[in-house]
This record gives C-alpha cells, structure tokens and sequence, in this order.
C-alpha cells in the first residue's frame, strides 16, 4: 500500500486534470459541505471532504432500522456524503400490492439524507429480487405496462430529490446470459432500455445506472455488461453510468479491475462504486485488518484513478450493519468500521488514499529556493462545528509579475490546531502557519487567483486568521 501525504492535486493524476477552475468548485463544495466528524479516525477529518476535496463521495447504505442506532447515526451523518437505502426502495417495499405505493421508510431515509446534506442514490427500480409474488404472477402482456407504472411511480415520488437511480439491478447470470426474469421473460433484453427510458422522462435530473456484483475485473459478466452498455449508447437510450457492487474478498480485489473501468468509461458513461465491502474469515486479526486496509486503499485508488470514477459507496456502515455474516457464515468485518463504530485500519488507509494523511510519515521538506516578494490579496470563508472547521482561502496576485513558488504566512487563532490541508502544504500545526505551493499550483500569473484548504480543531475561537503576508509581503484581505 502506498502511503502518501497532501495527495491532492497532483499533476499526475487524472481527475486533477481539471484546471484550477474545478479544483477551487471542489474545495469550495468540501467547504460548505463538511459536518461535524463523529467517531471519526482523526479530529476534523472525514471520509466525505477528502473524498468531495477530490471531486468524489463516499457513500453508505442505511436501513430505516439503522436510524435508531445513535452510534451509527452519529457516524453516518458526518463521515459519509451519500445514502443508499438498503432495501426501503426496493419493489417489495414500494409496491408490494399492485397500484398501492408505500414510501414511508424510504421517505425517512431521504429525510436523514437532507438533514446531514447527504445526496441519496436510489437503489432499486427493476430487479429479479425482492420483487413481490404478485408481478411474478402476471400474464406476460402485462409486465410491461406493470413495470413502467411502477418506475413511473417511484420516480416521481423522488423527482428532483435523488443523484441517481439504480434503474437495473444485477441483469446477468454468472456466464453473461440475461437472468431469466420474469421482465426478460416478457419482453426480452429491451426491458432494459425501456426501464431507462421511463426513468428518464420521470425525472430527467436523476443520473441513470445500470448495477451488478461481479463485474469489477475483466471476465464473462462484465463483457455482457459491457455489451449492453455499448449497445445502449449505440441507440442513444438514456444511461449515465455503471454501477459496480464492489462486494470483495480480502485479498482477492481482481487486478483487472481499473483496466475494466476505464473500457466502460470510454464507453461514455460514469462509473461507481456501490456496494463496497471486503470480507475475511472470522475472527478478524491484526494481519487480516492490515490486508484489508490494503484492499480499501487499492479501491479508493482505483477510483481516484480512473477519470470518470465519481465516488465510493461502502454497504453498511459498520461490521453490525454488514449483510456478510448472514449470507457468508464465517466471514464478516467487511466494513470500515468495527463493532463500536470505531474506525479501522481499512479507514485510515482510506482516509490516507483520499490524501488524509492521518498516520502518514512526516515528508522530508524538499528545499524550495525563496520566491520574490508579490502583492497579494486574500479571501476566504470558515465553516465551523462545534469542535472543528474547515476554512478555504483564495489567493490573488495582484503584483505585475508572475510567482513561481508561493509561500503564504498567517496566524492562526489561538486553540486551533491544523489537521489536514488540501492543494497546499502547511507547516507548522499552530500558531504562525506557512502554506507552500504544490507542485501543480507553483505558478501565480499576474491577476490569478489560488485556493488552498485546511481543517482544525479549535477550542472556541473561530475567527479567520490575521497578518497574512505572500512570500515576505504583506497582503490586503477581504
Ligand atoms: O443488504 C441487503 C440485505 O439487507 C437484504 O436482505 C438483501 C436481500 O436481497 O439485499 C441486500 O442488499 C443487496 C443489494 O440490494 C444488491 N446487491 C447485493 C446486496 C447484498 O445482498
């Protein structure tokens, strides 16, 4: 596992290819959107802003059940910016009697989602499983008109409240075949266009996804999906993305599995991870958590990697919440969190993937020669919690020459303390703090503007900080 500090941007990497315009939208989004950091794996750091300061989410799958679990609530609504109902949007729940729609649990869990700024990924329109007895029972001719409604129905339940629908859930078989389902029985492969279609015209806002287990490396599934993907395109039917459950072995993460994503990104369509989890035989120990940390740190690099990967969702939130051990006897502690909804090690090296750097090595500090003196300009915005706050600060040169290498100096209020940053590198944690460049963010022209991100901890004062000065000159703030 590579263990890495500050990972944010770097001019290597794909998805930091998006210019400084993008970069700033992503740190301004981790800005309004962080929340208090529950139980998490170091004071004012959490999954979600390393994630969105990535231009990523990462996700979780709750139950309406869970929603009584203060400790699971407690980390849910501050480490993860995306929910999956676990099963409240499934058919059975929704419409268990023909024409008769129930959305009360699933209403609650959109409600959670809202009240901690979490989107929600609706999971699932069309598939073999929990789907009740009475659309297995009809006529053939009518499971057409049966589905649509039932689309048609939820979708604009949800319209304008939803970033995606898993519109089709798990389509194969093992070998690549379509699952002979009671929609395939009735209408064939075209049940899948036709679900997207309907989705689409219910709410033409929600992205649209096509979901399935197995399809993470190269191999017989993935080449069906593969297949209907660039069939589907091909006839212009409306699908944003492909889901990828992700639901893993410790040890066994497939190694064909970026190259696998990046044939279906060229596909034209976005890729995710929906269902995450890596599972070990029981009891967990030492070496098997550090493995599992490893497997984490591979996924979340894979998705960092691949441009068009647009987040992670991990299913459940703790190892309590995991669906393993009832379905696998003898395996278990899939999740990135244990039975105390304490972070693991699969977390950290998650956290450090997303460029957290919470156990990281100290760097050595490259030399950088001492730039020229610049006028400069500072802005920015504080959102505090309780206990932490994440700031973002612009930069602009506002001096007739251009900087190559920047170093702002500022003062921090007295209590609070640095815990990580983003596009620039701060040193020391407290007090007077200097934040250098990147190696992407070295140049300033004359006019042009930066953005660099911090979190701290603090002990009440919240105040921006003062005496900012850009390379040995003091700047004018506003
Ligand atoms: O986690 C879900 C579990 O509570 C249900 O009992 C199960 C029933 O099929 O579905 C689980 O979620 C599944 C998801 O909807 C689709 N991919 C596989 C997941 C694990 O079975």
């Amino acid at each position: 596992m590579s263990v890495r500090t500050l990972r944010l941007p770097s001019p290597t990497h794909p998805r930091r290819a998006l210019g400084a315009a993008a970069a700033t939208a992503a740190v301004a989004l981790a800005a309004v959107t962080l929340l208090p950091t529950g139980q998490a794996g170091a004071a004012g750091t959490t999954l979600r802003s390393l994630a969105e300061a990535n231009g990523l989410y990462f996700g979780t799958a709750i139950s309406q059940g869970d929603l009584n679990n203060a400790p699971l609530t407690a980390v849910a609504g501050s480490q993860f910016g995306m929910l999956t109902p676990t099963n409240e949007m499934k058919w059975d729940t929704i419409e268990p009697s023909r024409g008769s729609f129930s959305y009360g649990p699933a209403d609650r869990l959109v409600s959670f989602a809202q009240t901690h700024s979490m989107r929600v990924r609706g999971h699932t329109l069309v598939w073999h499983s929990q789907l009740p007895s009475w659309v297995n029972s009809l006529p053939g001719s009518q499971v057409k008109t049966a589905m649509e409604n039932h689309i048609n129905n939820e979708v604009t339940h949800y319209k304008g409240k939803l970033y995606a629908w898993d519109v089709v859930n798990e389509p194969f078989n093992e070998d690549g075949s379509f699952r002979t389902d009671a929609f395939y029985n009735a209408m064939g492969s075209g049940y899948v266009a036709d679900a997207l279609r309907t989705a689409r015209a219910a709410d033409p806002t929600a992205k649209l996804y096509l979901n399935d287990y197995n399809i993470e490396g190269l191999n017989a599934k993935s080449d069906a999906m593969y297949n209907l993907v660039k069939s589907l395109k091909g006839q212009g039917v409306p699908l944003d993305g492909v889901g990828f459950q992700a639901h893993f072995i410790l040890g066994q993460i497939p190694s064909s599995f970026k190259a696998n994503l990046q044939r279906f990104t060229a596909l034209g369509v976005n890729v995710a991870i929906t269902e995450l989890d890596d599972r070990m035989p029981l009891p967990p120990s030492a070496d098997k958590l550090a493995r599992q940390a490893g497997d984490y740190a591979s996924v979340v690099n894979t998705c960092l990697t691949v441009s068009g990967c647009v987040g992670l969702t991990q299913w459940g939130v703790g190892d309590p919440d995991s669906w393993i051990p009832g379905t696998f006897p003898g395996y278990g502690a899939a999740t990135l969190y244990d039975a105390n909804y304490q972070p693991k090690p699969a977390y950290t090296a998650s956290a450090n993937a997303l460029g957290g750097g919470t156990t990281s090595p100290t760097p050595t500090p490259t030399p950088t020669p001492t730039p020229p003196g610049a006028s400069c300009q500072v802005s920015g915005k504080v959102s505090p919690w309780n206990t932490g706050l994440t700031e973002d600060i612009t930069i602009t040169n506002t001096g007739s020459t251009a900087l190559n290498g920047w170093a702002l100096t500022y003062t921090l209020p007295a209590g609070q303390t640095v815990t990580n940053s983003w596009n620039a590198s701060l040193t020391p944690a407290t007090g007077r703090v200097t934040a250098t460049n990147l190696s992407y963010n070295a140049t300033l022209a004359p006019g042009a503007a930066t953005s660099f991100g911090f979190q701290a901890t603090h002990t009440g004062d919240t105040a921006f900080p003062t005496s900012f000065s850009l390379n040995g000159t003091a700047c004018t703030t506003s």
